[in-house]
């Protein structure tokens, strides 16, 4: 299959092999198309759910001669490729990375850039602000860079984006975390830019986003699932659901984020349907409830009720996950708290007991709530 192929520059340590793993996720390949083996400068890569290969600039560096050394090493892979008998590596976009959290540079950063790829005159350019963990900041960086790249005479005419991005999750306390964002976007818009006969169809670049923020939604279900059952390790005078509410909130805003679900009223609505019916309800007080009435358990155990808190973390955010999802995909509306509450209490109910319970068994001399927590994601999610 005929590919389009993505360069990404940006100095070392912006993020560009983060921000390619996020893209391509887990299972993609390293080639060292039309060539044998990758370069020093080069690593080159690719998965086959989507139409271009990306390639990752090593040591470009903050200086001129550094990346122009990383640009040259370009020029000889497509030329060698074509010797190889590959025809298809120009190159069809690039990728300008700067940093988000040290906009003094960008400026600075996109001279040595503009003089860099100076090489590929008429192609096009995204620019991607790496680690934009500020939401607040995110504006006037996406103007910084555009004034940045208008006193580029060759290449302000070049840039046809500017996307902010978050590639992995990022920890800014315990109850508050920074999505993954601005990725399926990138993808969106680096397809369109493609030739016409590379580019994929608006339905497969859908289910691949689908798929990208599924598995993105999954990993910030595990970290809250950690969360939840560090926070039911420590004895509590006062009932469970109480202080584990700001977490669980917390996951189901992250989930949200990651489906681009607009933030308002409506949005705060649903996620008090979901907490509700995942902490309070009578279906979630039942299945605490029957957990710890299992003949043969310690329910006053600091691991039963980790990892009872971490299971309920767990299947309120899996449900999450699905409601989203339908709500991004059109199937179902933000304003249907009926379904999403039944929705909720039926990943409490029946099979989650079952599942739950017979785990549980097994851990009472396990205290460790890492530990309890990879236990309960290999229990309901394997
Ligand atoms: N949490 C988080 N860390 C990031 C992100 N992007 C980059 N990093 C971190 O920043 C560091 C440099 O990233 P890397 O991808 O190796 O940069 P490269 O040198 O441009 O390839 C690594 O420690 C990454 O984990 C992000 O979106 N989220
Ligand atoms: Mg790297």
């Amino acid at each position: 299959m005929e590919k389009g192929n993505v360069l990404v520059i940006g100095n070392s340590g912006v993020g560009k092999s983060t921000l390619i793993n996020s893209v391509l996720g887990e299972d993609h390949a390293v080639t060292g198309y039309g060539i044998t083996g990758t370069t020093k400068e080069l690593s080159i890569y690719e998965n086959d759910r989507i139409p271009f290969r990306i390639i990752d600039t090593v040591g470009f560096e903050p200086s001129y001669r550094k990346a122009s050394k990383a640009v040259r090493s370009v020029r000889s892979w497509s030329r060698e490729s074509t010797k190889a008998g590959n025809e298809d590596t120009r190159i069809s976009v690039i990728w300008c990375c700067v940093e988000g959290t040290s906009r003094k540079l960008f400026p600075e950063t996109i001279r040595i850039m503009a003089k860099a790829v100076s090489m590929w005159p008429s192609v096009p350019v995204i620019a991607v602000i790496t680690k934009s963990y500020s939401v607040p900041e995110r504006k006037e960086n996406i103007l910084m860079v555009h004034e940045a790249f208008q006193t580029h005479r060759r290449l302000k005419g070049n840039l046809k984006r500017i996307i902010p991005v978050v590639a992995m999750t990022y920890r800014l306390n315990d109850e508050a975390f920074a999505p993954p964002e601005g990725i399926t976007e990138l993808i969106d818009a680096t397809n369109s830019l493609l030739p016409e006969g590379i580019r994929s169809s608006k339905k497969d670049v859908f289910r691949y986003k689908l798929e990208r923020k599924r598995a993105f939604a999954h990993s910030a279900v595990a970290l809250a699932t950690a969360g939840a059952a560090a926070v039911g390790a420590v004895p509590m005078p006062f009932p469970d659901a109480a202080i584990l509410t700001p977490l669980e909130v917390a996951e189901i805003n992250t989930i949200s984020r990651i489906y681009e679900i607009s933030r308002n009223d409506a949005l705060v609505k649903f996620v008090d349907s979901i907490v509700e019916a995942g902490t309070v309800s009578v279906t979630a007080r039942a299945a605490v409830n029957a957990l710890k009435s299992i003949p043969g358990i310690n329910a006053a155990a600091t691991a039963v009720n980790a990892f009872i808190a971490g299971s309920i973390a767990a299947a309120i955010g899996e449900s999450s996950v699905y409601a989203f999802e339908q709500i991004y995909s059109g199937d179902r509306s933000i304003y249907d708290t009926e379904w999403v509450k039944k929705l909720t209490e039926g990943s409490l109910s029946g099979s989650f007991v079952t599942k739950a319970g017979k785990a549980i068994r097994s851990i009472s001399d396990m205290q460790d709530p890492k530990h309890i927590a990879d236990m309960i994601l290999a229990v309901f999610f394997k």
